[in-house]
C-alpha cells in the first residue's frame, strides 16, 4: 500500500485506523448491531460531500451551492421510500437516537404518556430510560416479556394501555430475538386511541428483505439506523405516513439538528441501492439461518437461549447455568477474537455492568460469506470458552484457530 495523506499528516491516527482494520479482519465480529459497510458506501462517506453545509431540505436550503447534495439527498429519500414502501422519508438523522428523539418531537408533546419496551427487557435507552432525554421529557411506561415464554406479552401490553391511555406506543428492541407482531401493537394502540412508532433499527435489513414482518403498514412513524442489518453508513432515518411527513421534517430540521451530514446521506443512498439487489435478500435469509444454526449448536452444548431460540439476527444467551457473568464471558471471548457484548437478560438479577447474559449476532459474519457450518464451528468455540473460563491453553488454541479461520473470509469494504 502506498503512503496515504493521513499517514503523512497524522501518523498516530493512521496507525489507529490500521489497527482497527486489522482487528476487523482477524477477529469474529458478532455484536448484533454491527456490520461491514461496502467499499462503495465507505467511498461516499469519505467524499468531498463532507465539506458542504445544506441546512434545510432538497430545493429548500439556506445555503447556495447545494445543487449536487440536493441530488444525493433526493436519491436517498426516493430509494428509502421505494425500498420500504413508505409515503415519506427523512434521511437526515445523524443517528438512531436522533431519529427517535425527532420522531417523538413530531408526534407527541413533553409530558405525554408513552409506552415502550423497557431497556432492562430488551428496549433502548431512547425508549424512555430515566437517564435519557426521552425519559426526562415524556412519561414512559415500560412493557416487557412474559416471564415463562420470554416473548413479548401482548396481553400485558394491552392491559397497560387500558390503564395508562398512552398517546404513543413504541415497538422495537435492541435485544429481542423473536419476531414482533406489529399488527397486534396497532390493534392495541387503536383500542386506546394511541399512535404507533416502530424503532426497527436492528431489523431494518430483515424488513427490507421481507424476512421479518413489515412494520410500515401498522406504524405512523418508523425509525431506524442505517448501519446495522441494513449495512449502510452509521446514521439514522425516519419513515412516515403522509400525515406525519411534514412534522418529522420540521422536528429534525430546525427542530433538533442543524446541517445534515451530506456525505453520510450519500452513503445511505448507496446502501439503499445495494439493499434493492436480489443478493441482499439472500444475505438477510442467510443472516437468520446463521443465527438459527449458531443457536442450535450452543443449545446442543448445554447453553440456554432466552426464549428458547431466535427468529432474527441475534441470540440472547443466558449464562447462569455456566455460572459465568456476561461481563466475564464477553471479556474472555474478546481475548480469543470473538467480539460480542454483555447484555441484561429479562428479569436479570445482576447489574447492567455485569449481567447474566450476552447478545450474539450474525449480520457481520454473514457479510463475510460465512454459513451454517461456520456458525456451528463458532458455536463450539464459544461453548469451549464459556465452559472452561480458566483454561488459558485452550483459549490460546481457540484464538490461533480463529485467526486462521477468519483469513478465509474476505471483509467487505476492506478486502472486497
Ligand atoms: N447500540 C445499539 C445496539 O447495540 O443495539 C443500539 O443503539
Amino acid at each position: 500500500m502506498g503512503v496515504s495523506a493521513i499517514q503523512t499528516v497524522d501518523p498516530e491516527i493512521a496507525a489507529i485506523i490500521e489497527n482497527e482494520r486489522k482487528r476487523q479482519k482477524e477477529g469474529l465480529e458478532m455484536i448484533a448491531s454491527e456490520n461491514y459497510a461496502s467499499r462503495a458506501v465507505l467511498e461516499a462517506v469519505g467524499s468531498v460531500l463532507t465539506n458542504k453545509y445544506a441546512e434545510g431540505y432538497p430545493a429548500k436550503r439556506y445555503y447556495s451551492g447545494c445543487e449536487f447534495v440536493d441530488q444525493a439527498e433526493s436519491l436517498a429519500i426516493e430509494r428509502a421510500k421505494k425500498l420500504f414502501g413508505a409515503a415519506c422519508a427523512n434521511v437526515q438523522p445523524h443517528s438512531g437516537s436522533q431519529a427517535n428523539l425527532g420522531a417523538y418531537n413530531a408526534i407527541i408533546q413533553p409530558g405525554d404518556t408513552v409506552m415502550a419496551m423497557s431497556l432492562a427487557q430488551g428496549g433502548h435507552l431512547t425508549h424512555g430510560a430515566d437517564v435519557n432525554l426521552s425519559g426526562k421529557l415524556y412519561k414512559f411506561i415500560g412493557y416487557g416479556v412474559n416471564r415463562e415464554t420470554e416473548m413479548l406479552d401482548y396481553d400485558d401490553i394491552a392491559r397497560l394501555a387500558e390503564t395508562y391511555h398512552p398517546k404513543l406506543i413504541v415497538a422495537g428492541a435492541t435485544a429481542y430475538p423473536r419476531k414482533i407482531d406489529f399488527e397486534r401493537i396497532r390493534q392495541i394502540a387503536n383500542s386506546v386511541g394511541a399512535h404507533v412508532m416502530v424503532d426497527m433499527a436492528h431489523i431494518a435489513g430483515l424488513v427490507a428483505a421481507k424476512v421479518h414482518p413489515d412494520p410500515i403498514p401498522y406504524a405512523d412513524i418508523v425509525t431506524t439506523t442505517t448501519h446495522k442489518t441494513l449495512r449502510g453508513p452509521r446514521g439514522g432515518m425516519i419513515l412516515s405516513t403522509d400525515d406525519f411527513g411534514k412534522a418529522v421534517d420540521k422536528a429534525i430540521f430546525p427542530g433538533s439538528q442543524g446541517g445534515p451530514l451530506e456525505h453520510v446521506i450519500a452513503g445511505k443512498a448507496v446502501a439503499l441501492k445495494e439493499a434493492m439487489q436480489p443478493s441482499f435478500v439472500d444475505y438477510q435469509k442467510q443472516v437468520v439461518a446463521n443465527a438459527n444454526a449458531l443457536g442450535k449448536q450452543l443449545q446442543a452444548r448445554g447453553v440456554r437461549l432466552v426464549s428458547g431460540g431466535t427468529d432474527n439476527h441475534l441470540l440472547l444467551v443466558d449464562l447462569s447455568r455456566q455460572k459465568v457473568t456476561g461481563k466475564d464471558a464477553a471479556n474472555k471471548l474478546h481475548d480469543v477474537g470473538i467480539t460480542i457484548n454483555k447484555n441484561l437478560i429479562p428479569f436479570d438479577p445482576l447489574a447492567a455492568t455485569v449481567t447474566s447474559g450476552v447478545r450474539i449476532g450474525t449480520p457481520a459474519l454473514t457479510s463475510r460469506g460465512m454459513r451454517e457450518d461456520d456458525m456451528r464451528q463458532i458455536g463450539d468455540w464459544i461453548a469451549d470458552v464459556i465452559t472452561h473460563m480458566d483454561d488459558a491453553a485452550l483459549h490460546e488454541r481457540v484464538h490461533q484457530a480463529i485467526i486462521q479461520f477468519a483469513k478465509k473470509f474476505p471483509v467487505p469494504g476492506i478486502d472486497a
